[in-house]
């Protein structure tokens, strides 16, 4: 397709929001077509209310591991479907918060589901779209969740313990290590202009 897909990822508080807006503002004027920004949970009308399902305190009834899992695909596939392929053939360059690599870190590494049906249901969610590019945005989970917290209340991921957000950081480790053709990692405990220069210099060479 035409266009190009840029995934930004990371473990909560890492910058990623930041970062997405300094990278559309430089990419701008670079890029022939549109430079739009997009995030997951919540890249379509439908992601917007499956996000607020997914992130919202349930007292009572705790939702179910395999029930959130597919609850982050029903969100994927709408949003590739409805949303990306079509920016990507009409030339734009998509930058996403977030996309399969969340799945794997936080519901496998993090959750513990089966990495084999991660596999299988990120297939089925996305139809073989992957990431022309993906920067893992690396920080320490204690200092990305104090970044987090400073911006209010947190959701029930923020809330979760912190052997369960320490799992997930090893799983983006061990994601980087096994696709170094696709994930590239920048240190994300940087001041923002540093991490913005690190991260147009990664970019730079897949335009
Ligand atoms: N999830 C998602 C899954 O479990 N499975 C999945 O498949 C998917 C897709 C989404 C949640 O869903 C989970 C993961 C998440 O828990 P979310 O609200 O989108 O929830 O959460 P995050 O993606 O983690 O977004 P955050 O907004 O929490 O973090 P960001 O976007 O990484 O960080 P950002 O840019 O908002 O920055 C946080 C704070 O730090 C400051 C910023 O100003 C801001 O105040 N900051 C810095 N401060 C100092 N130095 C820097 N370099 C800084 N960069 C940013």
């Amino acid at each position: 397709m035409p266009g190009k897909f840029i995934v930004l990822e990371g473990v909560e508080g890492s910058g990623k929001t930041t970062q997405l807006q300094r990278l559309q503002q430089w990419l701008s004027p670079k890029w022939p077509k549109e430079v739009v920004i997009t995030r997951e949970p919540g890249g379509t009308q439908l992601g917007g209310e499956l996000r607020q399902i997914l992130l919202a305190h349930r007292d009572g009834e705790p939702m179910q591991e395999r029930a959130e899992l597919l609850l982050y695909a029903a969100d994927r596939a709408q949003h590739v479907e409805g949303w990306i392929k079509p920016q990507l053939a009409a030339g734009a360059m998509v930058l996403c918060d977030r996309y399969t690599d969340s799945t794997v870190a936080y519901q496998g590494y993090g959750r513990g589901l089966s990495l084999e049906l991660i596999s299988q249901i990120n297939q089925l969610a996305t139809n073989g779209l992957t990431s022309d590019l993906t920067i893992w945005l690396d920080i320490d989970v204690e200092i990305g969740l104090a970044r987090a917290k400073q911006r209010g209340k947190p959701d029930r991921f923020e809330q979760a313990n912190i052997e369960f957000h320490r799992r997930i950081q090893m799983g983006y480790q061990a994601l980087a290590k096994a696709n170094r053709e696709r994930i590239v990692r920048v240190d994300a405990s940087l001041p923002v202009e540093q991490v913005s220069q690190k991260i147009q210099e990664i970019v730079r060479k897949v335009l």
